[in-house]
This record gives C-alpha cells, sequence and structure tokens, in this order.
C-alpha cells in the first residue's frame, strides 16, 4: 500500500514536534571550587580541559554567570529553591551530619521539573543536609533528602569529601552499610576508637593545613569524628568514577524510559581532600589541585560522550558551572600552593571562595542546546538561582509568587535570545554585596580584610565600597566617594531586597 503525502506527513511529525524542541532533557554539571580562570575557555594556559572548553565552543559562555553565593551549602540552598540564602537561618557550610536544611514541601527546580513530567535525579554532592531536624539516622532511613524535595533519583555524598561520614547514600539508605557494623558519626566528640589526624599526623596522606584533624578516613583527616560502617566507605581515588558511572546510567536508564530527564550532576571536584585517581595523578603539571581539574573536565566529558552515543546531544540542554570561587589552600597541605605557578584560579577577578569581591561567585557558566542555543559569548547577569523560574518557563509550568520567589525568569538570556538577565543580583558571602549594571557595591562589613589560612581576601572593609565594573572588573578602585548617589541607590535597593523577607516554613 502506498502512504498518501498527507499520511507521511503523520508519520513524520513525532520526531519533529516542537515538544521535542521545547522540552529538552536538562543536564546541570555543577562543579565544586572551580574559579572564573580555573578552564581554558576562560583563559586557563597551565591545565587542560578540553570537555569544558568543547561545551564552551559548541555553546554559549557566560562572562557574567554567577553562584548565589561565595560558598557551597547557601548557593545550592538558592539554586535548589529559587530563595536567596539568608532568607533562612543555617544555610552556613552545613556539617556533614546536619537535618535537611529545605522543609519538605518546599517548591524546587525538581518538584517543578517533576510537574513538568520530567524525571529528575540527582548524583553527587548534596551537602543541604539529611534526615529531621537532629540529622539523619545513619543506619536506617537517612531521609528526608533530596527524594522528599522532588527528586526521583539520588545517589549522593552527604556533605563534602572533608566531611563525615565518607559514605554513599543511595536513595533513603547508606550504600554498602553492614547491620553488623553499624555507622556512629559525631561533631561534637570522639566516636570509636579510630585515629585522629590531631593525635597521629604520621599516619595522613598528607598534613592539614588549617583544621581537618579529626578521624582520620583512608589517609586523610576530616572535619568530623566517625566509626563503623566500614564496608560503605568510599574510597577517595574512585569517587569521580563512581558517581560518573552513577550520572550515565541515570542518563541511560531515562533515554531507555522515553521521558525527559533532569538531572542534577554535582561533581565532587574540585573541593579538598584533592585525590585524584591515578588516572590523572601529575597530568597537570599544577600538583593534585590542577589534577583534579583535569578529573572534573573528564567527568563533562563522559556526559558528553553519553548524550552522543545514546543519541541524545541535540535535545539536551547541557549547563555547565560551579558552586563558588576559587581557593588553592583550602585546609591540606598537599601541595597545590607550591605547584600553582603562573595559574590564576579566578583569573582576572580578585577574591575567591569566601570573599566579597567577584572571585567569590562569578564562575564558570556555559549553556549547550546544539540547534536552539547559538555558539557564542554572552555578559548578561546570570544566576544559577534564575535555574527554577527559567526551567518553569521552558518547561510550561506557571508558578505561585511564593514559588522560588527569588528566582528570576532568565530563559531568554540563557538560551542566547535576550542579552539582559537579571536586574540585580545580590552575591552572599555571609551577608550580601550587590551587582547591577557596571557597579558592584559592597555595604561595609566588619571582620577584616584577609582569611589568612586561605590566602584570601574577604571584601570586608568599615566604609561603602563601590567598583565600576565596566573599567575595573579586578575590583582595586574604590570609587564609592565619587559616586555617593550610586551608593545610596544600591544601598537602598540591598535593604529593599533583604528587608521583608518571604515566609519561609
Ligand atoms: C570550611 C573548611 C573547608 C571546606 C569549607 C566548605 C576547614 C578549616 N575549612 O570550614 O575545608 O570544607 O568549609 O566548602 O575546616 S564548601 O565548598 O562546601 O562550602
Ligand atoms: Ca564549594
Amino acid at each position: 500500500m502506498r502512504l498518501s503525502p498527507f499520511l507521511y506527513l503523520i508519520v513524520l511529525l513525532p520526531a519533529a514536534s516542537p515538544r521535542a524542541q521545547t522540552r529538552p532533557n536538562i543536564v546541570f554539571i555543577y562543579s565544586d571550587d572551580l574559579g572564573y580562570g580555573d578552564v581554558g575557555c576562560y583563559g586557563a594556559t597551565a591545565v587542560r580541559t578540553p570537555n569544558v572548553d568543547r561545551l564552551a565552543a559548541e555553546g554559549l559562555r557566560f562572562t557574567n554567570g554567577h553562584s548565589e553565593a561565595a560558598t557551597c551549602t547557601p548557593s545550592r540552598f538558592s539554586f535548589v529553591t529559587g530563595l536567596y540564602s539568608w532568607r533562612k537561618k543555617n544555610t552556613g557550610i552545613a556539617r556533614g551530619n546536619a537535618g535537611l536544611i529545605i522543609p519538605e514541601g518546599t517548591t524546587t527546580v525538581a518538584s517543578v521539573l517533576t510537574h513538568a513530567g520530567y524525571r529528575t535525579g540527582i548524583v553527587g554532592k548534596w551537602h543541604l543536609g539529611l534526615g529531621g531536624p537532629d540529622g539523619p539516622d545513619w543506619n536506617g532511613n537517612v531521609g528526608p533528602g533530596p527524594l522528599e524535595l522532588g527528586f526521583a533519583y539520588s545517589y549522593i555524598i552527604p556533605a563534602t569529601l572533608d566531611r563525615v561520614p565518607t559514605v554513599y547514600v543511595d536513595g533513603r539508605r547508606v550504600a554498602g552499610l553492614d547491620p553488623k557494623d553499624p555507622l556512629f558519626v559525631s561533631y561534637d566528640h570522639p566516636v570509636g576508637d579510630e585515629p585522629t589526624g590531631k593525635d597521629y599526623p604520621e599516619l595522613l596522606r598528607y598534613p592539614a593545613s588549617h583544621g581537618h584533624d579529626q578521624t582520620i578516613v583512608n589517609g586523610i583527616g576530616r572535619i568530623g569524628y566517625m566509626a563503623g560502617g566500614r564496608s560503605a566507605r568510599w574510597v577517595d581515588e574512585t569517587v569521580a568514577q563512581v558517581l560518573a558511572r552513577k550520572a550515565v546510567d541515570f542518563i541511560a536508564a531515562s533515554r531507555a524510559g522515553g521521558e525527559p530527564f533532569f538531572l542534577y550532576y554535582a561533581l565532587t571536584d574540585i573541593h579538598v581532600p584533592h585525590w585524584p585517581n591515578r588516572d590523572f595523578v601529575n597530568t597537570s603539571g599544577l600538583g593534585l589541585r590542577g589534577d583534579a581539574i583535569v578529573q572534573m573536565d573528564w567527568c563533562v566529558g563522559q556526559v558528553l560522550h553519553a548524550l552522543d552515543s545514546l543519541g541524545l546531544a541535540d535535545n539536551t540542554l547541557v549547563i555547565f558551572s560551579s558552586d563558588n570561587g576559587p581557593v588553592v589552600d583550602d585546609g591540606y597541605a598537599d601541595g597545590s600552593v607550591e605547584h600553582l605557578g603562573g595559574h590564576r584560579p579566578a583569573g582576572v577577578l580578585r577574591g575567591g571562595k569566601y570573599s566579597r569581591f567577584e572571585g567569590g561567585t562569578r564562575v564558570p557558566f556555559i549553556v549547550r542546546w546544539p540547534g536552539q542555543v547559538k555558539p557564542g559569548v554572552s555578559d548578561a547577569l546570570v544566576c544559577q538561582i534564575d535555574f527554577l523560574r527559567s526551567f518553569a518557563r521552558l518547561t510550561g509550568q506557571p508558578l505561585g509568587a511564593t514559588d522560588g520567589p527569588d528566582s528570576f525568569d532568565v530563559l531568554d538570556a540563557l538560551l542566547g535570545r535576550s542579552s539582559t538577565g537579571r536586574p540585580y543580583l545580590p552575591e552572599d558571602a555571609d551577608g550580601p554585596s550587590v551587582l547591577r549594571g557596571r557597579w558592584k557595591y559592597i555595604p561595609p562589613y566588619p571582620g577584616g580584610p584577609l582569611i589568612s589560612s586561605v590566602h584570601i581576601e574577604t571584601g570586608n572593609l568599615m566604609q561603602p565600597q563601590l567598583y565600576d565594573l565596566s573599567n575595573d572588573l579586578g575590583e582595586r578602585h574604590n570609587v564609592a566617594a565619587e559616586h555617593p548617589e550610586v551608593v545610596r541607590e544600591l544601598d537602598a535597593l540591598l535593604r529593599a531586597v533583604t528587608g521583608p523577607a518571604p515566609p519561609v516554613k
């Protein structure tokens, strides 16, 4: 039987249907502590990052893309909830046994995409607490956690690589835990009789330079004490590989299920402790931190390769970014400072992780969606907190005023269809500064100019600071005295934004 031209059209329609174009899969690859100058496409020459550079060449590279905060927990809180981190208490850097920081029932980027019919998953670093107010039951149900906040799949490390417990959590259970060897965790007092870095520094792979002197696990002094759970402990030199496998498996399973998917792939690199797989040791010439960058780039490559080989690349929006700016010695004397050479982790920016200067939150930020996002460079002001509302529009989800109230819909900027992003951005480093147009305003803050342990400038000054980023991206010339009216305006803006907080349960 010959098909009429009309029938041909119907048969052919699904492949080119608008659904395929407007509801792409979304993969957010979130690096940890990666600086504005740490990858090739942002100017690094001493370390090679071909996979991140490939994303940039095939996508849109933002020069003014930000995390919401200069540390991890608040940045992640904002990305997940669309709320500024200071809206809620306890969004400072969370302990590894903290209770879940985000109340159940909060609208999240994952719950929005679940409503839109997406299969949602998180793989990697969580660091937003688990369990009730007293923390999780490590030997039972570890929830509530990502699964109660809109993620259908969750394979995470609870906090950071340097915080106990050093175990994976698969869904609501510690993966591979033997009930005969229960896991004990405390941040207040030693548990069990395993050596600590404080008492047995000779057992360490490399010494701590600051803190990190509690339980030694796998030759690394950690923050916090733990005992038991031996069968469940991760092996530092394979964490990136284990998580990359989980990410790729999630993509493949979603492809098999035929649903659009959202993957939040939160890399553990390049946070301390730096212990890349032996495949990457001595590959950068920049010491262990540089080797961790190479491993991070490999992780990105694993995802790109999976998308290519499964035929998903064209219909997948990939976003790559970092949760805060860079730090070289974040508490371990692992040789990274000595090997840094001329590499500048924050590039042209001043400050880094923990800092109010741009180095704190201005980070690599790349969007790729072949055929939809024209490759290039964008100066639009965008922030990870804006994904919630931008993805809602992308997927046609109506939101109420209290859903992600601090998230702006910057979809057009993210897709390169507009050069305008959000109108201003509060940047948090234990208290906000604000960026609007060419101006960066840092209100007076006490606390001293330097965190000496990490060699990073805080940006604290008892006088107002105003920088004209159009000619002073490195924030060297405080022009507050020359522009009192701008200082007044931005101070008022900041007060208005931080003022009457929307109710957070
Ligand atoms: C600090 C840790 C640092 C890192 C940071 C959190 C010390 C001395 N420093 O308190 O090593 O873990 O917290 O980093 O313990 S973040 O990227 O997760 O915010
Ligand atoms: Ca971080």
